[in-house]
C-alpha cells in the first residue's frame, strides 16, 4: 500500500476530528453532521483509521473516542506540526518497496517533488553505498529526501557528511545518547552502526539538478538477525539500535526533528557556510585524531586521520599528507 501526503483528505478529517476530541465520544452522526460527509463513510474512514494502527474505542450509544495514535510514519503524521519550509510538506508512504532511494530517483523529474520524502515500512532491496546491501526489515526507519540543491559541485561532496552531522545532532536531541560521526557519513554509537547515509546525485553541465539524499536509521531492529545476515559483507562492523537507549522519542518525533536539522544545514551549504559544518561534524568524530585504515578503489592507505577539507576530503598524515574523498575507514588501535 502507497499513502502520500495528497490523498484520503476525507480520512484526514475524521482523524483530525478525533484528535482534537480525544477526550470525548463522537457518534457517526456527530461526525457525520460536522464533517458533512455520510454516516457510511465516517464508518469506513474509522474502519481504515483502526486498520492503520491507530486505537480507537467504540461503545455503543456513545460513540467514537481516538486512544493512541499509531507508529506508522504516515505522511500526514510527519506533516502535522513539522517546522520546515520545504523538506517534507509532501511526503509518501510505502508499506513495503524495494529501496525508497530507487522510488525517489524516478520522482526527481517533477520538480513538484522538490523537498519530498519517501518513508517505508520495509525495504526488500536496501542499498548501501557501491550498490551494497542494506537490511532494511520492519522496526527501522528507511526514507528519502529529493533535494534540488543550490550550492556549488565542488561543495557537493560535503553534502553526505552535511546529513550525517543532521542526523546527529537530531539523534541528541530526541534520544540521551552521544552519537558518534565515523568518516564519511556512517553514524555509529559505542562504535556500531545505528545509521548509514547514502546520496545518488544527478549532474548535467557540471551542475546538480538533484540529489536523493537516503537515510537508513535502526530504530528498533533485531540486532542479532542483521548482524547474522551481514558477517563478511564490506563496511559492517556490528549493528545499534535506538530502542535499547532510554528517554527515547516516537520515530515520527525523530524524523520530523531530522526534517528541521537537515533543512538548517542544507541552508548553510547553499550560501556556502561550510566552516561551522566542518567544525560541528568534528566535534563528534570518532574519526579525527586516530590511526586509520582507508581503503578506497585506488587501494589501502593508513596513517593518522587529522581533519577534512572544505570539500569533506579526509586528510591522512604521512610523509605527504593524503586527501581522500571516498573510501571505507577502520580504525586501528593507538
Ligand atoms: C550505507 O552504505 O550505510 C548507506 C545506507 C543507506 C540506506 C538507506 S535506507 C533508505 C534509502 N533507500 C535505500 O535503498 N538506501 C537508503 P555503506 O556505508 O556502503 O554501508 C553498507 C554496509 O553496511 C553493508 O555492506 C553492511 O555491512 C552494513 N549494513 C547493512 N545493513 C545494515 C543495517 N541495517 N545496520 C547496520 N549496518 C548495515
Amino acid at each position: 500500500m502507497v499513502y502520500s501526503s495528497k490523498d484520503n483528505p476525507g480520512l484526514i478529517r475524521v482523524l483530525s476530528f478525533l484528535k482534537s476530541h480525544d477526550t470525548e465520544y463522537l457518534s457517526g452522526q456527530d461526525l457525520s453532521d460536522v464533517l458533512r460527509i455520510s454516516r457510511v463513510a465516517v464508518w469506513k474512514h474509522i474502519k481504515k483509521i483502526k486498520e492503520l494502527g491507530y486505537t480507537i474505542e467504540s461503545k455503543q450509544k456513545r460513540g467514537y473516542r481516538l486512544v493512541s495514535n499509531t507508529d506508522l510514519l504516515l505522511p500526514w503524521e510527519i506533516i502535522q506540526g513539522l517546522k520546515t519550509k520545504k523538506i517534507g510538506r509532501v511526503a509518501y508512504y510505502y508499506d513495503s518497496i524495494n529501496s525508497t532511494q530507487n522510488q525517489a530517483m524516478k520522482m526527481t523529474s517533477d520538480s513538484k517533488n522538490n523537498g519530498a520524502i519517501i518513508i517505508a515500512q520495509k525495504q526488500t532491496g536496501g542499498k548501501g553505498r557501491l550498490g551494497r546491501k542494506w537490511i532494511s526489515p520492519k522496526g527501522g526507519i528507511w526514507l528519502s529526501v529529493i533535494l534540488y540543491p543550490e550550492f556549488d559541485i565542488s561543495v557537493a561532496t560535503l553534502f553526505p557528511i552535511a546529513s550525517a552531522l543532521a542526523l546527529s545532532i537530531a539523534l541528541e536531541k530526541c534520544f540521551d545518547i552521544n552519537p558518534e560521526l565515523k568518516w564519511p557519513n556512517d553514524i555509529t554509537i559505542k562504535g556500531k552502526k545505528v545509521a548509514g547515509i547514502l546520496i545518488d546525485a544527478s549532474l548535467e553541465s557540471n551542475k546538480i539538478e538533484n540529489v536523493v539524499l537516503g537515510v537508513g536509521i535502526n530504530f528498533d531492529v533485531n540486532i542479532k538477525e542483521i548482524e547474522k545476515d551481514l558477517k563478511n559483507t564490506p563496511n559492517f562492523y556490528g549493528v545499534s539500535s535506538l530502542k535499547k537507549f532510554k528517554k527515547g522519542t516516537s520515530p515520527v518525533h525523530l524524523v520530523q526533528t531530522f526534517l528541521v536539522e537537515l533543512e538548517k544545514i542544507f541552508d548553510l551549504l547553499n550560501v556556502g557556510q561550510t566552516k561551522k559544518i566542518i567544525k560541528e561534524w568534528t566535534k563528534r568524530s570518532s574519526t579525527i585524531g586516530k590511526n586509520v585504515e582507508l581503503t578506497t578503489k585506488e587501494g589501502k592507505i593508513s596513517g593518522k586521520a587529522i581533519k577534512i577539507d572544505d570539500d569533506g576530503a579526509l586528510v591522512i598524515s604521512g610523509k605527504k599528507n593524503t586527501r581522500v574523498i571516498s573510501g571505507d575507514i577502520t580504525h586501528l588501535p593507538k
